[in-house]
């Protein structure tokens, strides 16, 4: 399967999404290398993005994609996605003294556990190492102290050990399939899709990500609140704190979908979004919930066994990140394939878009700006967008970059 293009065939592409990127390829050892490279890039400076760590990124990204292991460093000269600084990667096998250095040191040490915490990026993960915090408990004592934290970052203290569990696929799918059957009770016939990492294959994730549409574009319209809703009150949601005024994590609902589409850059979108935490593995307690749900609501048709949950009655409960998404219909072959990423696929096909053929790309839809006036491109599915962008499809499991 990995073995698609012979190595004389291969040619270092200028977009990522010109070629495949399969999950499993034959460079492991160089791309951690540089993938500790780019952490640490970032890390040092966030703001520069742009610069180190997506050299780095590019570099890995070419490996990726490189249909054998490369043994000598003129393979990799061929590549012109590898700079010099991967390139001394490579010659030094994916273990240089640089890497080690920064492995062992305790700046990206304590950089790593701080960005593992939900709602900490780079730039908090800095501002608390400057201050001389080096582990979690010292973040524990400035909040006692009286320092403040977001509402996702007392959430990602809260749940820290569950949140850093992976999530095997199957739970991914047995969440998937709690959220279809709930919304089945509210709005029959939606369309459900487990995205992210699991659509492109992976087989654990940190998180869960859904994507909701529906046919009729009215029923798209509050979908999302009713099934927060109706999530909150079977108790499969977290979050319940006297600081917080919901139980739901963020939730965001903008108006007029599709104003803020032709935005370039970065990957945030204006679809309807919840992020979320589900507590999973107390089957009982969720039970119990929804036979005092169904009373009220009058719902007789349910039997106490059927939700789906009764093998994970001996399972310890575990809270997982969970992003719902609902996309109107005429959106969601760009939504589905936005949030099927990789994050990087996705920079390099918007890159493309613009650069080679001035389409403008989001998880919204695209626009043809060589078109005056700028006219809407329209599709009904992830190859005809491919199509139209005049690519090769590829499938989501090609498209981790
Ligand atoms: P993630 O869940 O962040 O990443 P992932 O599923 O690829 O990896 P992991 O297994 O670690 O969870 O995001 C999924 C995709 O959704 C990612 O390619 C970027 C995209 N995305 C958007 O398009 N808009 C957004 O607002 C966010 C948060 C993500
Ligand atoms: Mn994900
Ligand atoms: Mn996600
Ligand atoms: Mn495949």
């Amino acid at each position: 399967k990995l073995e698609e293009t012979s190595p004389n065939e291969y040619q270092d592409n200028k977009f990522v999404c010109q070629r495949a990127t399969p999950l499993k390829h034959h460079n492991t050892k160089f791309t951690d290398a540089l993938e500790i490279l780019e952490r640490h890039a970032v890390y040092v400076d966030s703001t520069q993005r742009d610069s180190r760590a997506l050299a780095f990124r590019r570099a890995a990204c070419a490996l990726k994609s490189y249909p054998k292991q490369i043994t000598r460093i003129e393979e990799a000269s061929k590549l012109s996605s590898v700079g010099n600084h991967s390139k001394k990667e490579i010659l030094e096998n994916g273990s240089s003294d640089e890497v080690q250095d920064i492995l062992s040191s305790e700046f990206f040490k304590t950089m790593e556990v701080f960005s593992s915490i939900y709602g900490c990026g780079p730039a908090t993960a800095r501002k608390w190492y400057e201050k001389g915090y080096r582990s979690i408990a010292d973040v524990h004592h400035a909040v006692s102290d009286g320092m403040k934290l977001t509402e996702q970052q007392t959430m990602g203290f809260k749940y820290h050990s569950d949140l850093v569990k992976p999530v095997p696929k199957e739970e991914a799918i047995n969440i998937k399939d709690i959220v279809i059957k709930e919304l089945s009770k509210i709005q029959p016939n939606c369309i459900v899709e487990l995205v992210g990492g699991y659509r492109r294959g992976k087989l654990s994730g940190h998180d869960v990500d859904i994507l909701i549409t529906h046919q009729n574009n009215s029923k798209v319209e509050g979908l999302l609140h009713k099934l927060v809703e109706r999530l909150e009150k079977l108790d499969l949601m977290v979050g319940r704190n006297p600081h917080f005024e919901s139980k739901t994590l963020y939730l965001k609902s903008v108006k007029g979908i599709g104003e803020g589409s032709q935005r370039q850059g970065g990957h945030m979108d204006s679809l309807d979004h919840c992020f979320c935490m589900f507590q999973m593995g107390k089957s009982f307690e969720n039970e119990k919930v929804e036979h005092s749900c169904m009373q009220t609501t009058g719902e007789a048709d349910e039997t106490g066994t059927s939700t789906g949950s009764s093998s994970s009655e001996q399972m310890a409960a575990v809270v997982r990140r969970v992003d719902l998404i609902v996309a109107p219909h005429k959106q969601f072959p760009f939504a589905l394939l936005g949030w099927t990423g990789s994050k990087q696929f996705n920079r390099s096909l918007r890159d493309y878009a613009w650069k080679v053929l001035k389409v403008k790309l989001s998880n919204h839809g695209m626009w043809d700006h060589k078109h005056i006036p700028v006219r809407q491109v329209e599709a009904t599915s992830e190859q005809e967008i491919f199509h139209e962008l005049k690519l090769e499809y590829r499938d989501p499991h090609d498209r981790n970059a």
